[in-house]
């Protein structure tokens, strides 16, 4: 049953052939079959649900499921219609199945953190906890419910504790919303066990998912532990698995995966753990330790910021991060978040506080990374989002700076993507970086240069650009509000920081 589309489109035919028997002759069934399919009309062509999904649904169920999609982000359709203990592919490296752990491992409380989550999500986030962890181990599920809206999940009382054992399953509500670091906290104060995982409701785990996490944290106590993802797409809800990487994040304080140290790779083994900056947001700790800590900034708002914070504090408070790759979890990739669609303000809002807690004489990097104006001149400054030259005389707020024709560097006008307009960034020796400053090793800063063409600027990797000895330093004048030229950098004016500050002001 990996592939629910599969799966779905075989029952619904089933149904539509049962309806069938009763009324057609059996040479007949087939050609009709045929029809009624090519009569169904598509309601929703633009709804990502239906890009690749529910050809087979009738009118009134496409209604259903877009009006499901829409309040979820998720297929919960679908979810409804699936088995609460399905089979998910075991996707863990094969030498995690012949693992032996110890059997007198530390206990463990599940927290789920949900908010406005399609009941029948829940319902299988525990099922497969229940079925997948061993009973012994499994000390209570917590469900936080962050002030649920709908009626589904508010409503969701503890009737699922009729299964297998009374009071496993426990209940708290927040009467407000209080967001994922409240509810993280809420969580871990109700919890019970020695180790608590802290999960969101639209999982479902893997077999033997928390034995390597608990003897990981048996071993070592200040460790704080994340599992490895795999992607539960919203459409059909089947599985792709993610490769096994490290935590990092960026100076928005956004986390994004990237390698792991070279340690882990001469290891030659998979199932080692490895260390990580940071988690993604699901994490596994021993209660008390997280305690000593200090647990999660309680002062973080809704979203964003809150695991890096976390990943900063438990690295300089004596611990240490590390992703467990033979635990997995399957968790749901929402199109969208419904009860959130501008995440931006809260990210840059946690990420400001991130930066003042934490960060010392760096915090101005999370500023730049902002788009913020510096109190201080500092070696880059943003500077407005957009300019011109000459070739460009159509500016508008909605188009950024992108790279041209692949291949090739020639700077276009292309409709911004992501949260915001494009950043760019003039630096005090000439400079112009063109998006995000950034630091990792696969996304390098980018620099508009003179490639000595005679024609058009260029738009390159700033380390190529320094190789090749291109023109890379320019000379810049703010125009008007929305539009600044550049021409080359002439070595005899360099800019004032105080005019740096009045083009900020201009912003
Ligand atoms: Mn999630």
């Amino acid at each position: 049953m990996d592939n629910a589309n599969t799966m779905w489109s075989f029952l619904s035919a089933v149904g539509l052939m049962n309806k069938l028997e009763k009324s057609a002759p059996a040479a007949e069934r087939k050609e009709e079959v045929k029809d009624k399919r090519k009569m169904v009309r598509k309601l929703y062509p633009n709804s990502d649900l239906f890009k690749k999904w529910g050809d087979d649904l009738s009118e009134e169920e496409q209604k259903e499921a877009e009006q499901l999609f829409q309040r979820y982000g998720y297929n919960a359709f679908l979810s409804d219609r699936l088995p609460l203990n399905r089979e998910i592919p075991d996707t863990r490296p094969p030498r995690c199945a012949v693992k032996n752990y110890l059997k007198d491992l530390p206990t463990i409380s599940v927290v789920l953190i949900y908010l406005d989550e399609a009941l029948s999500i829940i319902k299988r986030a525990i099922r497969s906890i229940v079925d997948k962890t061993p009973a012994r181990l499994l000390q209570e599920i917590i469900l936080v419910d962050d002030h649920s809206s709908n009626g589904e999940s508010a409503c969701f009382q503890n009737n699922f504790q009729t299964v297998d054992r009374p009071g496993l399953v426990k209940k708290v509500r927040h009467s407000e919303q209080l967001g994922l670091t409240q509810a993280r906290l809420s969580g871990w104060k109700a919890a019970e066990g020695e180790v608590i995982a802290i999960l969101d409701a639209h999982i479902e785990v893997h077999v033997q998912w928390a034995e390597p996490l608990l003897a990981r944290i048996k071993e070592d106590r200040t460790v704080i532990l994340t599992p490895v993802f795999d992607k539960v797409k919203y459409d059909d809800l089947t599985l792709s698995p993610y490769n096994t990487a490290s935590h990092g994040f960026d100076w928005a304080m956004w986390c994004m995966y990237e390698s792991f140290r070279p340690e882990w790779y001469a290891l030659n083994d998979e199932t080692q753990p490895g260390k990580s900056p940071s988690v993604m947001g699901i994490l596994v700790a021993d209660c008390k330790f997280f305690g000593e800590i200090g647990s999660l900034d309680g002062g973080m708002k809704i979203y964003g910021g809150e695991n890096v914070e976390l990943g900063i504090r438990v690295w300089l408070c004596g611990g240490s991060i590390e992703v467990v790759p033979c635990s997995k979890i399957a968790h749901i990739e929402r199109a969208v978040k419904p009860y959130l669609p501008d995440l931006s303000v809260t990210m840059k809002r946690n990420a400001l506080r991130v930066a003042e807690v934490w960060l010392d004489e760096y915090k101005y990097n999370v500023n730049i990374a902002w788009n913020l104006p510096l109190e201080v001149r500092r070696e880059a400054a943003p500077v407005y989002l957009c300019f011109c030259w000459q070739m460009i005389n159509d500016l508008k707020p909605e188009l950024c700076v992108d790279q041209g024709p692949m291949p090739g560097n020639t700077p276009i006008l292309y409709g911004c993507h992501f949260y915001s307009t494009q950043h760019c960034f003039y630096r005090s020796d000439g400079q112009l970086y063109i998006g995000g400053i950034k630091s990792h090793k696969y996304n390098s800063n980018r620099c508009l240069v003179d490639p000595f063409s005679g024609l058009y600027p260029g738009l390159y990797n700033c380390k190529i650009a320094k190789q090749k000895d291109f023109n890379m330093l320019w000379d810049f004048k703010q125009v008007n509000i929305s539009c600044c030229e550049a021409s080359k950098f002439d070595e005899t004016h360099l800019l004032e920081s105080t005019k740096y500050h009045e083009i900020i002001a201009d912003y």
